[in-house]
């Protein structure tokens, strides 16, 4: 069998106003739009992966928080209606999901060898947090791809953001050794935004974007020192900055989705394709891929 490979990884935010500005027929609300230049990014992104020859694709997500161990999707399908905690007058959809529990179990196998406590979620209706559902139809509408989804176990708030830098560190290594292995080709994906402090009312109209704009400029400059060292292909340091970055502006990084990501990938030193920044209800959020394929990468913002 042919050596698995990473064929491409996202750093997807799941806003769920994005899916809910898309007006997909799976979402119940109905939208005037918004967050386009996020939306018209994830498009592009979107594109691009059409053209690209992947199997799976494995999702890590702050919104499936685990106090023991990381738990990893391990049933073929999911079927059920995701309504957001917070949102739900925005986001209720009906989702129908594949899972490759293949890839799913040796990932879990791996991860465990390192000596991470883990479990395979076998409940038929347990519900797929908004954020996998948000990232996956973002990047893949057609949703014609199995998944792969790993929960975040809550490390930053048991120890410190540098336990959790660390643990996602051995769980991206583990994870990486299993995509070998498995011969599959795996499109992997962080969920999350970047700076998180979010507004704490909502507009009367959500999708008023004059109502829409950056929290603070100091979460600001940090969003965009980390977007330039993205694209500036310097990805060991930006892994190193990620606790003080994460305790100065409560990133969502804090899951360790994009330290995972990282460490997987064997930290990047070339650029970065930027698809888009924009704040959501505040929050920083850039969507960003890493392309291993050197003919294939771009400079696209
Ligand atoms: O989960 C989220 C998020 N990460 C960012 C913005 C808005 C809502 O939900
Ligand atoms: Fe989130």
């Amino acid at each position: 069998m042919a050596r698995g490979e990473i064929v491409l990884g996202c750093l997807a935010p799941h806003p769920p106003h994005l899916v809910y500005a898309d007006n997909p027929e799976q979402n119940e609300p109905f939208s005037e739009g918004g967050w386009e230049t996020l939306r018209w990014g994830y498009q592009r992104l979107a594109r691009k992966l059409k053209n690209i020859d992947y199997d799976t694709i494995v999702i890590f997500t702050p919104h499936w928080q685990t106090y023991i161990g990381t738990h990893f999707l391990g049933l073929p399908n999911f079927k059920s209606l995701s309504v957001d905690p917070i949102f739900p007058n925005l986001f209720r959809y009906h989702y129908d999901l594949n899972v490759d529990v293949e890839l799913a179990e040796a990932m879990c196998a791996h991860a465990a060898e390192a000596g991470i406590i883990t479990k395979m979620m076998r409940n038929p209706d347990f519900r797929v947090d908004y954020g996998t559902i948000t990232s996956c139809h973002l990047l893949n509408p057609d949703w014609d791809k199995q998944i792969v989804t790993i929960s975040s176990n809550r490390n930053r708030h048991y120890y410190s953001v540098e336990v959790m830098n660390e643990q996602a560190t051995a769980l991206g290594e583990a994870c990486s050794r299993a995509v070998e292995l498995s011969g599959r080709k795996v499109v992997l994906v962080a969920s999350h935004s970047l700076s998180h402090r979010h507004f704490t009312s909502e507009a009367p109209l959500p999708e008023d974007m004059s109502r829409e704009h950056i929290y603070n400029h100091s979460q600001y400059v940090w969003d965009m020192k980390m977007v330039d060292l993205m694209r500036a292909g310097s990805m060991r340091e930006v892994i190193d900055l990620m606790p003080e970055f994460t305790e100065q502006t409560m990133a969502e990084t804090e899951g360790g989705g994009l330290t995972w990501m990282m460490a997987a990938m064997g930290y990047p030193d070339y650029n970065a394709e930027i698809y888009g920044y924009q704040s959501v209800i505040g929050t920083g959020n850039v969507i960003a891929a890493w392309d291993p394929n050197e003919q294939r990468r771009e400079v696209v913002l």
